[in-house]
């Protein structure tokens, strides 16, 4: 039995996105971010009351990429989840990546614009974030060029990872107008349909 736990409206739509990809049948329980995930029952799931956590044959996973690259391995073959040591490793330097070099400003940008009360938002916060997003995306569109996908040709769990982080500067207007090659290849990920089916649910 595989149960993922948390609301598509949080990091656990990476996730969800990694369970339609693989088409694993599972149990989702849209647990909210603003005290379902701090219940006593959940705590027990993941102490730190954080979403998402997934439960599958007993086994209780926690941190949103170390999930995808478990699903990617145990559910996933060649070239979705690639076979190289090195390969695993480019998978893995890319999940980091994205949640170190991109996330915290999409975070900080998202806080500013949407989530904190209107009177402690700040304006410079976003521009300072959106400022610092520009060298991770050059980055990322240098990278790109003259590959279809970060490992090469295929789709893999690296691309699936980074564009659901990256999904998220499509709520708080990020341009990547500068980047094309790597806002083409964002396009590309998130026309998929286990995409589409993932942000549609609860
Ligand atoms: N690094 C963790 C972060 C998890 C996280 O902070 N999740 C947020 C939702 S996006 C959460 O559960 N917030 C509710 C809370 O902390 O009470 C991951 O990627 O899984």
């Amino acid at each position: 039995m595989t149960k993922l736990y948390g609301t598509s409206q949080s990091r656990a739509a990476r996730s969800l996105w990694a369970l339609e990809e693989l088409g694993v049948s599972y149990e989702h329980f849209p647990l909210n971010t603003s005290g379902d995930s701090r219940k006593p029952e959940y705590l027990k799931i993941n102490p730190n009351g954080h979403v998402p956590a997934l439960e599958d044959d007993g086994k209780i996973f926690w941190e949103s990429m170390a999930i995808n690259m478990y699903l990617a391995g145990k559910y996933g073959k060649a070239p979705f989840w690639p076979e190289s040591h090195a390969d695993r490793a480019h998978v893995a330097q890319w999940s980091i990546w994205a949640m170190t070099e991109i996330e915290p400003h999409l975070l900080t940008m998202l806080m500013n614009k949407l989530f904190l009360p209107k009177e402690q938002r700040s304006e410079s916060a976003v521009t300072q974030a959106a400022q610092a997003l520009k060298a991770p995306a050059a980055v990322l569109d240098g990278h790109l060029k003259g590959r279809q996908y970060l490992l090469g040709n295929d789709f893999t769990i690296a691309d699936l990872n980074v564009a659901s982080v990256m999904s998220l500067g499509s709520l708080v207007g990020v341009d990547l107008s500068a980047t094309p090659v790597a806002k083409a290849w964002l396009d590309k990920c998130l026309s998929r349909p286990s995409f589409q089916k993932s942000s549609s649910k609860k």
